[in-house]
C-alpha cells in the first residue's frame, strides 16, 4: 500500500511562521518597522546574508490547562516540543511557562520559530470573586475551531497531514493567534480584570491567545537598539541579559513598548469610542553560547551583582571569561566538537583538543531566561507588579496540562556535545575512550 504523502512538520512550521509574521506585521505596523530595522542592520553587516529578519520566537498566553493542552497538540503538528520550565510568579508575573521549540539542529535550520507559552495562574488572583468570574469566562471560550481540531486529530492518528490538509491546518492555526478587535467581556468587566493584573485582562477578555510579540534574531542587537531610538520607536531602556561581549553567551533581548490597540467591549454602543488594550509589542534577540549548569550559576551570580550592587554591566560580568576556549576549559559552556582535519594520536577528547586535532565550538543557546522574560513581560504589562515569591512553582502541574513531560534544556545541550564528541573521535579513529 502507498505511504501517504505527508508534509513534514518542519515544512508546516516554516509556512505557519511565514503566515504568522505576515499576520502580525499587518496587525501591528510598528512590528513591521522593527523588522525592517533588523533586516537593514543585517544587510549592512560584514558577511550580511540576505535572509532578512527571520523570526526566532513569538509568545502567547493561555488561560486554562485545557487550552494549554490544545496549543501543545497544535504545536506538535508543526514539530514544536515543550522545553524548559519557567516560573514567573517569583518575579511578579502570575504565569508559568514553557517554550515549544524544534529540538534538533536540522529542524532549527529549516525554521527556527519557537513559541514561549504561558499559562495564567488564576490561583494567584487575590479576589476570590474575580478569580471565579475569570474562570467562568474562560470556561466558555473555544480557542481552536472544530475543523482545525479535527485536523490536529487527523495528524495524530494518521501520523501526518497531506498537502491539502496541511494548508487548511496552517490557516486554522493562524486563526487561533489572531487579534480579536471585540472583547468577550463588557467594559466594566474589562476594567475589573485589568485591576487584578494587566495580564489577567489580556488573557481573559478576548476570544483567544493572540500572538503578543514576534522576535527576529539580530547579530548586532546594540545597533538595532540604537536604530530603534534613532527612528523614534519606543524602545525599552535597557537590553535584557548579559552585556555585549566578544563571545556572546546565552540570550540578549530588547523590545519596543506595547502599542495601544482599539477594541470594542461586549455589548458596547458602537457609537461610543472604543477602549484601548496595551499588550502587544515587538522584540529582537541575539543568541550566544549555551552554558552548563555551572556556567548558568555563574551567570546568575553576575546578574545578581548587577541588580543588587548596581555595578556597571561590564564590571559585574568581569569574572566571566570572555574567550570561548577559557569558557569551555572552565566547564562553563557546552561545546560541539569538530575534527580540524589534522591527524595524530590521541587517547582522549582532552588530548585531541590539546593537540589541535579537534576544536570546541559554541553551541547556540536555544532557550529563554526567566529574569529576562520577566523584564520583557514587565516592560509591556504594568508598572507595579506584586511579586509573589511564596507561590509554589509546579512543573508537574504544567506537564499535566501539556500532557507530556517538559524536556530539560541542559540535557539537550549535553546530548549534542556528547554526540559530537563521539563522532569527532570516531572520525579520528579513536573510538570512544
Ligand atoms: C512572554 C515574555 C517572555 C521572552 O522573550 O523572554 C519572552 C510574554 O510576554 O508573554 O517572550
Ligand atoms: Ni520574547
Amino acid at each position: 500500500s502507498a505511504v501517504p504523502d505527508f508534509v513534514s512538520p518542519d515544512q508546516i512550521r516554516a509556512r505557519f511562521a511565514a503566515g504568522l509574521s505576515a499576520l502580525y506585521r499587518a496587525e501591528v505596523p510598528l512590528y513591521a518597522a522593527l523588522r525592517d530595522i533588523v533586516a537593514a542592520v543585517e544587510a549592512e553587516m560584514a558577511g550580511g546574508s540576505d535572509g532578512g529578519a527571520v523570526e526566532r520566537h513569538g509568545a502567547i498566553r493561555v488561560g486554562t490547562p485545557d487550552e494549554m493542552r490544545l496549543v501543545a497538540r497544535l504545536f506538535a503538528v508543526m514539530g514544536l516540543h515543550p522545553v524548559g520550565y519557567y516560573d514567573l510568579a517569583p518575579v511578579g508575573v502570575p504565569v508559568h511557562s514553557t517554550a515549544f521549540r524544534p529540538i534538533t539542529a536540522e529542524a532549527l535550520a529549516i525554521n527556527p520559530l519557537r513559541v514561549f507559552t504561558s499559562l495564567l495562574r488564576l490561583d494567584l488572583v487575590e479576589d476570590p470573586a474575580l478569580r471565579a468570574e475569570a474562570a467562568a469566562i474562560l470556561a466558555r471560550r473555544t480557542i481552536v475551531a472544530p475543523a482545525t481540531l479535527a485536523l490536529v486529530e487527523r495528524a495524530e492518528t494518521a501520523g501526518g497531514l497531506t498537502p491539502g490538509e496541511a494548508e487548511a491546518f496552517i490557516a486554522g492555526a493562524l486563526d487561533v493567534f489572531r487579534w480579536h478587535g471585540t472583547a468577550r467581556v463588557d467594559a466594566a468587566t474589562y476594567q475589573r480584570l485589568l485591576g487584578a493584573h494587566r495580564l489577567v485582562a489580556d488573557v481573559v477578555a478576548f476570544g483567544g491567545p493572540h500572538i503578543n510579540h514576534l522576535t527576529p534574531h539580530s547579530r548586532d542587537i546594540d545597533r538595532v537598539q540604537a536604530e530603534m531610538a534613532a527612528r523614534g520607536l519606543p524602545a525599552k531602556a535597557t537590553i535584557e541579559g548579559p552585556p555585549r561581549r566578544r563571545v556572546p553567551i546565552l540570550l540578549r533581548q530588547t523590545s519596543f513598548s506595547a502599542v495601544a490597540e482599539a477594541f470594542v467591549p461586549a455589548g458596547a454602543d458602537p457609537a461610543t469610542a472604543p477602549l484601548r488594550h496595551t499588550a502587544r509589542f515587538g522584540e529582537v534577540e541575539q543568541r550566544g553560547a549555551a552554558l552548563t549548569p555551572a556556567g548558568r550559576a555563574r551567570y546568575d551570580a553576575c546578574l545578581a551583582a548587577l541588580r543588587e550592587e548596581g555595578a556597571a554591566p561590564e564590571a559585574a560580568f568581569a569574572a566571566f571569561p570572555d574567550d570561548f576556549a577559557a569558557l569551555h576549559a572552565a566547564g562553563l559552556a557546552y561545546a560541539r566538537y569538530v575534527p580540524t582535519g589534522r591527524a595524530g594520536p590521541a587517547a582522549s577528547l582532552a588530548e585531541a583538543l590539546a593537540r589541535g586535532l579537534i576544536t570546541a565550538e559554541p553551541i547556540t543557546y536555544e532557550d529563554f531566561l526567566p529574569v529576562s522574560a520577566a523584564g520583557i513581560f514587565r516592560s509591556n504589562l504594568a508598572e507595579a507588579d506584586q511579586a509573589n515569591a511564596t507561590a509554589v512553582s509546579s512543573q508537574a502541574e504544567l506537564e499535566a496540562a501539556i500532557g507530556r513531560p517538559i524536556l530539560d534544556p541542559f540535557a539537550l545541550y549535553q546530548a549534542i556535545a556528547e554526540a559530537s564528541a563521539a563522532a569527532a573521535l570516531t572520525a579520528l579513529g579513536c573510538g570512544l575512550a
